[in-house]
């Protein structure tokens, strides 16, 4: 009986049309989405965290608000995330204990530390200009409710790299020590940043699946490849260099070559070994119980005025 309605899911996927939640699909792509969805979530909530960390010491009020309205931004990016993973019949309470557990990801680079404040220039302008790069298609993803959630948070997204855009040029275009500031910065988050889209293509577990299913687009080294051309004429604009000797225009390719990747860095960071996991981690179980009496007050709330409705 499976056979006809996978037939069909195939059929309908290739026909570009949206799966939705009461769409039958097969197990292995709810299960991919969800893998998927929640390590995009958890990246979302833990990725408030190294720019949190800057909060009280940006340098004037403007900086402070905007740092501010952007943190908050990721964490409804987050909850659009757990919202949406939601509909493929998983809760967020379930999906939060496997995060701290450790028995689902976030992303690579959130486990890097902020260590000045040109850091926060260097998030907005490599890290969120490579979320982008990978998101946008994924605003074309096969699934629905997913699809849809990624146009919102693209939009954001565009802003909060202008704003990291905006802060490096201006550290760029102030005293000697604001521009080795924010070179410093630039140079600490490039390889990081490329590490954001996977491991290479021949490598990636998940890539050739999801493609035919069409919840990614493009392979992991294609998006890289992206990047990395977007970025070369946008560092020449801010004055700052991208630390690699071996990054010039293939004139043949017409695109960037670039040099290698360390990919042990990437794994021992995967496995819990980066500079900050522990740190990250230890943070976001803390906050998950100390807002236990919030969840505890909504619910008791929640059930006071069904009770009430009721009688
Ligand atoms: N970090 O077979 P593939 C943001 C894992 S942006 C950690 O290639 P797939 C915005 C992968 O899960 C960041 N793990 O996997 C923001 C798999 O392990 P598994 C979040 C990684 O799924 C900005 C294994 O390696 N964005 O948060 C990473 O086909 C600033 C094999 O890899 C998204 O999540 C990595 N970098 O492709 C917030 C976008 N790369 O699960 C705050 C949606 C790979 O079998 C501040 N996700 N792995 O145990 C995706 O597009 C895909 O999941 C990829 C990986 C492209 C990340």
């Amino acid at each position: 009986a499976t056979g006809g309605y996978e037939r069909a899911f195939d059929a309908a996927v290739a026909a570009e049309e949206r799966v939705e939640p009461r769409d039958w699909m097969p197990d292995a792509y709810r299960a991919t989405l969800v893998r998927q969805m929640a390590q995009h979530a958890h990246s979302e909530i833990i990725g408030m965290q190294p720019e949190a960390n800057w909060i009280t010491r940006a340098p004037s009020l403007r900086r402070k608000a905007i740092l501010m309205a952007k943190v908050q931004d990721e964490a409804g990016h987050g909850l659009y995330l757990y919202s949406a993973a939601e509909t493929l019949g998983t809760s967020r309470d379930e999906l939060l204990d496997k995060l701290h557990s450790g028995r689902q990801k976030y992303s690579s680079i959130f486990n890097y530390p902020t260590l000045t404040w040109a850091d926060v220039g260097a998030i907005g302008w490599l890290v969120d200009g490579a979320a982008i790069t990978n998101q946008v298609p994924l605003c074309r993803c096969s699934y629905g409710p997913y699809a849809r959630a990624m146009v919102r948070i693209c939009k954001e997204e565009s802003f909060h790299q202008r704003q990291g855009y905006e802060l490096l040029l201006a550290l760029s275009r102030g005293t000697p020590e604001q521009h080795a500031m924010a070179q410093d910065a630039v140079d600490r988050w490039w390889w990081p940043s490329l590490m954001m889209f996977g491991p290479p293509d021949d490598e990636s577990a998940h890539s050739a699946q999801s493609m035919t299913w069409k919840i990614k687009r493009h392979s992991n080294d294609e998006l890289r490849q992206r990047f990395v051309d977007i970025c070369v004429p946008q560092a020449a604009s801010l004055g700052l260099t991208l630390p690699d000797p071996e990054l010039r225009w293939n004139e043949e390719r017409q695109r960037h070559d670039f040099g290698p990747i360390d990919w042990a860095e990437f794994r021992a960071v995967l496995k819990g070994n980066g500079p900050c996991n522990e740190q990250r981690l230890s943070q976001r179980r803390r906050a998950h119980e100390d807002g236990a009496w919030v969840r505890e007050a909504a619910a008791a709330y929640a059930a006071k005025r069904t009770g009430r409705a009721e009688g």
